[in-house]
């Protein structure tokens, strides 16, 4: 009879110390669960945060991949000071050099930009920033339908317009339009990186 009761003490001992293990086991394992989701939640914040800032800055700094980093300004500046701020950046006004380079800027913008083309040397002859010419890239894209571009008007500025700039105020970014140079307007800046590209060593 006191071996039964010895029994059933220790029987109950042993059921209160599973009952507890258990209760220990199932805190664990919520806890590591809890543990697990927040380190994924955080994980899977930290990789959208990583790839919205490399969206952002391909975004800005497209091309590095074509051998030529552009910079996309949202100030507006005059033609000058857009140069003068390509410059102060190791860069210059950006030059369009074939269709494929034209293509791919004219699916950043979305507002008119200045580029590096300009007559202000001599009236018609338009001469990119790097001192070449139409004739030598072989490629130019100005406005023509309707009033074709370039047109020198003189009715805003009577100097006329000795300023290239991709797309106009009215949204044809497809062409090149010229404007007058004291117009203030988003610029594109371009670096390049390599010596040879896919759109040409110009
Ligand atoms: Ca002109
Ligand atoms: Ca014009």
């Amino acid at each position: 009879m006191r071996e039964l009761e010895e029994l059933k003490t220790n029987y109950t001992r042993v059921k209160e110390s599973l009952s507890l293990c258990v209760r220990e086991l199932a805190f664990l394992i919520t806890f590591f669960i809890l543990f697990f989701t927040l380190s994924i939640y955080l994980i899977t914040i930290g990789l959208i945060c990583v790839c919205k800032y490399v969206t952002s800055y391909m975004d800005n700094h497209s091309g590095p991949c074509h051998g030529k980093l552009y910079l996309f300004n949202s100030d507006k500046m005059n033609w000058s000071s857009s140069r003068a701020s390509c410059v102060s950046k190791g860069a210059d006004l950006v030059t369009i050099t074939s269709q494929t380079e034209q293509d791919f800027l004219v699916s950043k913008i979305k507002q008119t930009q200045w580029i590096g083309l300009s007559d202000l040397e001599t009236e018609g002859h338009w001469v990119w920033v790097n001192n070449q010419t139409l004739n030598e890239t072989g490629v130019q894209f100005w406005f023509s339908e309707g009033p074709t571009e370039p047109d020198n008007w003189k009715k805003q500025d009577p100097s006329g317009e000795d300023c290239a700039s991709l797309g106009d105020s009215n949204g044809n970014f497809q062409s090149w339009f010229d404007a007058s140079c004291k117009k203030k307007k988003k610029f594109i800046c371009e670096k390049k990186l390599l010596s040879t590209s896919i759109f040409g060593n110009n």
